[in-house]
Formats: C-alpha cells, sequence, structure tokens
C-alpha cells in the first residue's frame, strides 16, 4: 500500500516537473502563454495583480480627465478629450478581459479595488487643476504610459500583450492631443505658457513615479523579468522616458523642475535628480491628495450603474434561453 502511495506521489512531482519545464522552455522560446496552458501559481497571480492594477488605472484615471469634458476651451478639444476618457475606459475593459482569462472575475477585481486590497497607479492622486494640465497628462502621463507598455507588448502572456498592441495604438494618439495642448498653450499668450509652464512642474515628478521604485527596492521585478512578465526594469524604462521627453519641452520652451537635469556624455542619457520616494509610497499607501475623492466617485459609479448590470444579465439569460428554445 505504501509502496502505491511511493510510486504515485513521485509519479505527480516528475508530472510536475515536467510542466515547469514545459513552462520555461515555452518562456525561453519566446511562444506566448495562453489561458489554458500550465502555468505556475505565482505567474498567474503576479498577472493578475499587474494586470488589474492596470485595468483600474485606467478606469480611475478616467476622473482627473473627465473633470475638464464641460470646460473644454473649444469644441474641437471637447471632442477630443472626449473620445480619450472614452478610450481609458475601453482600455479597462480590455484589461478586465485578460485578467478574467486568468480564472478570476472582475467582480472579484473590482470588490477588491473598492476594499483597498489592490492599487491602482500612483498618478491619478493628483489634482488636475487647469486646462493645461489635461495637456500634460497626455503629454507625460501618456507618454510614459506608452514608454512602459510597448515594452509590454511583448510580455509573455497572450492576452496581455495583445490587449496592449492595441492600447497602445490608443495612447499615442492620446499623446498627441496633449502635446497638442501643450504646444497652443506655449505658443500662446504670457499667462498661457505660465499655465503650461505650472502644469509641466506639477506634473513632471509623478509621471517619473509612474515606472515604480527602483529596481533595487521593486519587490517584483526580478520574478517578473525571469517569467518575461516585465521585458525592461522600471530604472530602464524611466530614463528612457526622460531620454525622450527632454527634446520635447525644449521644442516647447518649458523648464523642467529638476536642478540635476542634465545629457551625460558618457552614458548617452540624461541624468536627473532623486524622486521624492517618502512621497512616492506615501501615494501608493492611499495617502494621495486625491485618494479618498477618487475611491468615492469610483464606488459611486460602480452603486449607479447597478441597474445596468442587473438589466444586462436579464437581457442576456433572455438571449440564452430563446437561442435553447429555437
Ligand atoms: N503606482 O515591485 P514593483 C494609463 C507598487 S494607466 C501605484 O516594481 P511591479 C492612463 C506595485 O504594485 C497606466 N503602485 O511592482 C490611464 C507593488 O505593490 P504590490 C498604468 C505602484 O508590478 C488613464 C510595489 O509598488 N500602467 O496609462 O513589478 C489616463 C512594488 O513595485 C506603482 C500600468 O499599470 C505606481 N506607480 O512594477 C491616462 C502598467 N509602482 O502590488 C493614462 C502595468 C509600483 O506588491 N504595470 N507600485 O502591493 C507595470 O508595468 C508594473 O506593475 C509597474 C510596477 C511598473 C507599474
Amino acid at each position: 500500500m505504501s509502496n502505491t502511495l511511493d510510486r504515485s506521489e513521485s509519479a505527480a512531482e516528475t508530472h510536475s516537473v515536467d510542466l515547469e519545464q514545459g513552462f520555461l522552455d515555452k518562456i525561453e522560446s519566446e511562444t506566448k502563454i495562453e489561458p489554458k496552458d500550465w502555468m505556475p501559481d505565482a505567474y498567474r497571480k503576479t498577472l493578475i495583480r499587474q494586470i488589474a492594477q492596470h485595468a483600474h488605472s485606467e478606469v480611475v484615471g478616467m476622473q482627473p480627465e473627465g473633470n475638464w469634458i464641460t470646460r473644454a476651451p473649444t469644441l474641437h478639444r471637447k471632442i477630443g478629450l472626449l473620445a480619450k476618457v472614452q478610450d481609458e475606459c475601453g482600455h479597462g475593459l480590455y484589461l478586465y478581459s485578460a485578467a478574467e482569462t486568468l480564472g478570476t472575475s472582475r467582480e472579484e477585481l473590482v470588490t477588491a479595488l473598492h476594499e483597498g486590497r489592490m492599487k491602482y497607479s500612483s498618478i491619478f492622486n493628483y489634482p488636475t487643476l487647469t486646462w493645461a494640465d489635461i495637456g500634460a497628462i497626455g503629454w507625460l502621463v501618456d507618454g510614459a504610459a506608452i514608454v512602459n507598455q510597448i515594452s509590454l507588448c511583448r510580455t509573455s502572456y497572450g492576452p496581455y500583450a495583445r490587449a496592449m498592441v492595441r492600447i497602445c495604438k490608443e495612447e499615442s494618439f492620446h499623446q498627441r492631443q496633449g502635446f497638442g495642448i501643450m504646444v497652443t498653450l506655449a505658443e500662446g499668450t504670457v499667462d498661457q505658457k505660465a499655465m503650461a509652464q505650472d502644469a509641466l512642474s506639477r506634473w513632471w515628478w509623478p509621471s517619473l513615479m509612474m515606472f515604480g521604485p527602483h529596481d533595487s527596492d521593486s519587490a517584483h521585478t526580478q520574478s517578473s523579468t525571469t517569467w518575461k512578465i516585465k521585458r525592461q526594469s522600471n530604472d530602464e524604462l524611466r530614463q528612457r522616458f526622460v531620454d525622450i521627453t527632454v527634446p520635447q519641452a525644449e521644442h516647447l520652451g518649458l523648464k523642467l523642475p529638476d536642478p540635476d537635469l542634465r545629457w551625460n556624455a558618457d552614458r548617452g542619457h540624461y541624468d536627473f535628480g532623486e524622486i521624492d520616494w517618502d512621497e512616492f509610497w506615501r501615494v501608493v499607501k492611499g495617502g494621495g491628495p486625491c485618494h479618498l475623492q477618487r475611491m468615492a466617485t469610483r464606488k459611486a459609479a460602480h452603486e449607479n450603474g447597478r441597474w445596468v448590470r442587473e438589466a444586462a444579465a436579464v437581457y442576456a439569460n433572455k438571449q440564452r434561453t430563446n437561442q435553447q428554445a429555437a
């Protein structure tokens, strides 16, 4: 009896080693991992955490910009902003769907956000005080998001990688509409240029924080890199963003709020000053200036949409029953 047990335990162990090796071979050969493939629990958990956090960021990220839809300065700007905010909602939906392929549900993920068990990006905890903030968000926040997400188009999990391809196309439109607003303001009156400068000064450091802590303090980078969920580290992507954005600020004739920013010919990159990591962690842990407001608005929107979800579920059931009866 005990021999039979030993044999079946050791067969199970061999099977699990084979599965793990098969998974690692796929990662090594750049074959995407698909929902029905075997994957280690920790890989699945990391993906659910990151994809859901990303989805929550897109949805909460509608709030700071939504704040300016009724006050956009022209009809043209209003249409552009409306389309952008709608796109963010769509990104959230693709991402929740990608997370659901890992065996969780949107309801579970949304509840975790509402109960403070999941995060959204630190950047959406800052207020949008003037119209120039809409330009700065498009230029810097979507610009940072593109740098991060272009890299994620090559992530190892198929549904996430494919969602990223589509999202990146839309983000590049967002970045251009934001930069376009900044160009108009920077070339406008003295007051308009000052407004653009003020927005840049407030959004610059929070945009750098979007890339997460230094690699040395990043809890997940090592395992995520091994599994090719992350293709570049937080610091590598942050540096890339700085290198791309400094010449754009120069083109606008605006000043980045960093006295330590300078070209380093030896490194072939811009050096930049130290991020205020106390502020970063305070915001990540829920101490950001707009955190309570963002969460209250999100929960109220969810509650107000309950009847729509219920009606959609009843309708879907009715369709299913009709199809079965036919
Ligand atoms: N904010 O080990 P680390 C958009 C957390 S939306 C908050 O480096 P990881 C847009 C991190 O979760 C774009 N938390 O983590 C929408 C972890 O805590 P937990 C949003 C942060 O995952 C509307 C801890 O700190 N983009 O584009 O390896 C309008 C340690 O960090 C942040 C994405 O979500 C942060 N900034 O790397 C306009 C991209 N940074 O979970 C635009 C997808 C770190 O252990 N996500 N934390 O409790 C990623 O690429 C990665 O998750 C990160 C962090 C690079 C952000």
